[in-house]
């Protein structure tokens, strides 16, 4: 494990850090867009007061917070692979790169020392029968703080609840009392705990932490202009048939269906997951700074 100077002296000076994935990058945007997203992310993470840490597999290292030429080389790597938790191992051996899922950033932030991680969406459970993204079952295990928009649009949101709740996963609604759905800000789905401030999501983590209880704390973060419910529901179905036709399944389909929604919607979704994937970065570096004084 290879870590930033930057944020090894951070993480010794105990200064408020945020970790960002990779898979964004690799797999979730297009390019050039990828690589502008990725800077903008470390940059408004700084300008809210703490240190952003990139996490990627680079050659077989897992390196954690990248120099700005290594952001590049990621954006640009068309044969980087998607890292989970079942091929970790495996492409850090063979020298491979990789962008990290929520699933395998968490693991390793976690590892690393760091206490708050920001995506713009997690995985969750898929209609299609025992797809069920590993970033679930890693959320219930390992205690850190993520800030999210909610699972994505593409998943059974109701299912996806419900286990979140079976796991143990702690939900924190940011000033909302309903699940956000990643490009829309609401949905049906109750949450059972709610937070107004940065400062009161770092006291419930912290009360989870000191209480030791085993997995992570979810802050929720509807996004601040998103798109109809209905109307990404009917991308999605469309999106999902088309997947089913074409045979697309496993640790493609995620992919495959952001850029047909991306597609379907006349780039309307890439708009707000840039958007909400910067509201997530900036709340979690005021969180980590909050953290850093609780
Ligand atoms: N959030 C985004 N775009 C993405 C992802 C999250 O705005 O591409 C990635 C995350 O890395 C997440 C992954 O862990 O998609 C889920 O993939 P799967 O369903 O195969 O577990
Ligand atoms: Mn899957």
């Amino acid at each position: 494990m290879r870590l930033h100077p930057e944020v090894s002296q951070a993480l010794s000076a105990k200064k408020p850090l945020v970790a960002l994935e990779s898979t964004v990058i690799t797999h979730g945007l297009p390019r050039p867009t990828n690589l502008e997203l990725a800077r903008k992310l470390e940059e408004t993470v700084r300008q809210a007061g703490a240190v952003p840490a990139t996490i990627a597999i680079l050659n077989g290292e897992v390196t954690i917070g990248l120099t700005d030429t290594e952001l590049e080389a990621l954006a640009h790597d068309e044969t980087a692979d998607k890292a989970s938790l079942w091929n970790l191992g495996a492409i850090v051996a063979q020298g491979r790169s990789a962008g990290t899922t929520v699933a395998a950033t968490t693991f390793l932030a976690h590892r690393a020392g760091l206490q708050v991680f920001a995506t713009g969406g997690i995985g969750g459970v898929h209609p299609h029968p025992y797809d069920e993204s590993a970033d679930l079952l890693e959320l219930s295990r390992t205690p850190i703080l993520v800030v999210s928009a909610g699972p994505k649009s593409i998943l059974d949101l109701a299912a996806t609840t419900e286990r979140l709740e079976s796991l143990g996963v702690a939900l924190l609604g940011y000033k909302t009392d309903y699940l956000p759905a990643f490009h829309s800000p609401g949905s049906p789905h109750k949450l059972p705990a709610r937070v107004e401030s940065p400062e009161e999501a770092a006291k419930a983590f912290q009360a989870a932490r000191d209480l030791g209880l085993p997995g992570a704390s979810l802050v929720l973060n509807p996004v601040s202009q998103g798109l109809d419910f209905a109307q990404v529901e009917g991308w999605v179905a469309l999106a999902t048939q088309e997947a089913a036709r074409a045979g697309v399944q496993g640790k493609a389909l995620t992919p495959f269906l952001l850029t047909r929604l991306a597609e379907l919607s006349g780039g309307q979704t890439v708009t707000v997951n840039l958007r909400l994937l910067e509201e997530n970065a900036r709340l979690a570096a005021q969180i980590a700074v909050a953290l850093a004084r609780v």
